[in-house]
């Protein structure tokens, strides 16, 4: 759907990890956007899957049901021309749930061929439900995100500063570091392996010149530690190196980067290692 990439693009700065792969996000993030006196506190929730049964896929979908409830508005974002079963089952939950503020991002419309087609859609969707609003966007290529802010500003409350100006989120360096690592590790791998990893930061060492980080990989069965690290080590090196150039840019500093990928059977049925994980239950 791209709710992490536009936040973002929101925020002016990566903090979500975003990924072709569903199921991406895993924790619930804030992304801190302040516009003179008001400002806009935007959570990213980990996408609700309509079809998972294991734990980890139930504590995510709890995660997303939990912020409706102390939320202003809800942004439900769906893709230009394409509606789902798991859209509708979405709307259906946010209407159960009785939110009152719902603005509608179509997400995408760089991805239109015909801008034609976005009117009628539009239109269907109009069909479905009364939405406060509804603002064709793309998060990707940054189309229409003041507009969409504008909107949003006006169902907050007014000059209500929660954090300071300077803050974009509040998530700690360490997380975002371990997003920066889960992006290019599942950019990578196949169907499989994603759902089964987890990164954590071991330690974390500032010299006057370098940042030195070393971050675990988790993953539940040797086999799957064989895929993460690849044929003589290519698939780690190459996620490693990626990861690397990123973190530099966001640290604005040298980063040594060391990778150790590490077996810890069963990890997504236990709520005890989700949580060490720094997931949310
Ligand atoms: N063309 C295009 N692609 C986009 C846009 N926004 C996001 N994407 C792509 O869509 C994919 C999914 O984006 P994410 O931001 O990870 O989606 P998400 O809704 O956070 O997904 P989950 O966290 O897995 O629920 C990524 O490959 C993005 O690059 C957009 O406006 N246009
Ligand atoms: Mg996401």
């Amino acid at each position: 759907m791209g709710k992490s990439t536009l936040l973002n693009a929101l925020v002016g700065e990566k903090i979500a990890a975003t990924t072709r792969k569903p199921q991406t996000t895993r924790h619930r993030i804030l992304g801190i956007v302040t516009r003179g006196a008001d400002q806009l506190i935007l959570v990213d929730t980990p996408g609700i899957d309509t079809r998972s049964e294991k734990l980890l896929g139930r504590v995510l979908n709890q995660a997303a049901q939990a912020v409706f409830a102390d939320t202003d508005a809800v942004l439900f974002v769906v893709e230009a021309d394409r509606w789902e079963s798991g859209d509708a089952q979405i709307l259906e939950m946010l209407k159960q749930a009785g939110v009152k503020k719902l603005v509608l991002a179509i997400n995408k419309v760089d991805r239109l061929e015909r801008k034609e087609a976005l009117l009628p859609f539009i239109e269907r969707l109009q069909g479905l439900h009364a939405f406060s609003d509804i603002v064709p966007i793309s998060g990707l290529r940054g189309v229409n995100l003041e507009p969409l802010v504008d909107v949003l500003q006006g169902f907050l409350p007014e000059g209500v500063h929660l954090f300071p100006e300077d803050e974009l989120t509040d998530r700690s360096q360490r997380f975002r570091v371990t997003e920066v690592i889960r992006e290019e590790l599942l950019e990578r791998l196949g169907q499989e392996v994603p759902y089964a990893t987890a990164v954590e930061v071991e330690s974390w060492k500032d010299t006057p010149t370098v940042t030195h980080i070393d971050a675990v990989i988790w993953v539940e069965r040797d086999s799957q530690k064989a895929i993460v690290v690849g044929k003589g080590g290519r698939m780690i090196k190459s996620v490693g190196t990626a990861a690397r150039h990123t973190l530099e840019q966001m640290l604005e500093r040298k980063v040594m980067l060391r990778l150790w990928v590490k077996v810890r059977e069963g990890w997504q049925a236990d709520v005890d290692s989700i949580r060490r994980m720094g997931i949310d239950t």
